[in-house]
């Protein structure tokens, strides 16, 4: 039961992403062709793109489904030192929705070079403050690299487990099914057994940890071997919240169960 309780309640983030999307943010400096990937990845000319740097001022998101799982992307402001007070709030807009993201895309423009790289994927470490969401770099405008700039990436910079690197081309397409299968990778969607259920309801998800909750207390209680009437009091607790749910259950029964299978001292 209490194992049950806590697989349903761990399945809620992925249930949560079922319902309305898993959240991939697009990151990277002004005009490396973040909004041109969104319009791809959407097949929609849903954002302005433009040749001018600082055209996303604030983000902008849709669903679309890939593969069978819904993705939420989300075109943001391009990050740079700006005076300019509306740009500004854009980008802290920008770093919101990434820490919101369970996928980072951070697109570079080829021909910037690897300094200008390396210098928004210091920022965006800093900002990860030690959580392992994976981060996909996309070295952009690969259609458009006549000086063969591509090689200096290559084994650069040096990347940690969670990061990865693709060279696309949002303008021709190259590139993208190459990032569709690997964001299919990273959600990690193999793993979610057809049989199995998911909790897309946060009532649900709250009450089963709840339930979780009290089971732990249930379990130690009769470890310890503490009372009888105390151990009821957290069964109590685990059947009202399940009842929650299901509104079926009495403590009666459960109790009923625990004690002929536990012999409890008194
Ligand atoms: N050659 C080439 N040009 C591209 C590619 N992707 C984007 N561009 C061009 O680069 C310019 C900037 O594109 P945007 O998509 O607006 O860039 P952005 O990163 O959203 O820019 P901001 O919103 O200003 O941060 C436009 O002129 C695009 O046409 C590409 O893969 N190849
Ligand atoms: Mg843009």
């Amino acid at each position: 039961m209490l194992s049950i309780a806590k697989e349903l309640a761990s399945s809620f983030s992925l249930g949560k992403a079922i319902k309305y999307g898993v959240p991939v943010v697009i990151t990277g400096r002004t005009n490396t062709g973040k909004s041109t990937l969104l319009n791809l990845l959407l097949k929609d000319e849903k954002a302005i793109v433009s040749e001018i740097p600082g055209t996303t001022r604030d983000y902008i998101e849709d669903t679309i489904e890939i593969d069978g799982i819904l993705y939420r992307f989300v075109d943001t402001a391009g990050l740079r030192e700006s005076e300019d007070i509306i740009e500004n709030l854009g980008i802290e807009r920008t770093y919101k929705k990434i820490s919101e993201a369970s996928i980072i895309l951070l697109v570079a423009d080829v021909n910037d070079g690897l300094p200008a790289l390396d210098g928004t994927l210091e920022e965006l470490r800093r900002q990860q403050k030690g959580s392992d969401r994976p981060l996909v770099i996309l070295i952009n405008k690969t259609d458009d690299d006549r000086d063969n700039k591509w090689e200096e990436y290559i084994g650069k910079p040096i990347l940690k487990d969670n990061e990865h690197m693709l060279f696309v081309s949002a303008k021709t397409g190259s590139g993208i099914d190459k990032l569709k299968s690997k964001l299919g990778e990273l959600v990690g969607y193999n793993k979610v057994q057809d049989e199995s259920i998911i909790i897309t309801n946060i009532r649900h998800y709250e009450a089963l940890s709840r339930v979780s909750e009290s089971l732990e207390r249930v379990l130690s209680g009769l470890d310890k071997k503490i009372p009888e009437d105390l151990i009821a009091i957290d069964v109590h607790h685990a059947t009202h919240y399940l009842g929650e749910i299901t509104g079926e259950i009495t403590t009666d029964e459960i109790l009923g169960n625990i004690f002929k299978n536990f012999c409890i001292g008194k």
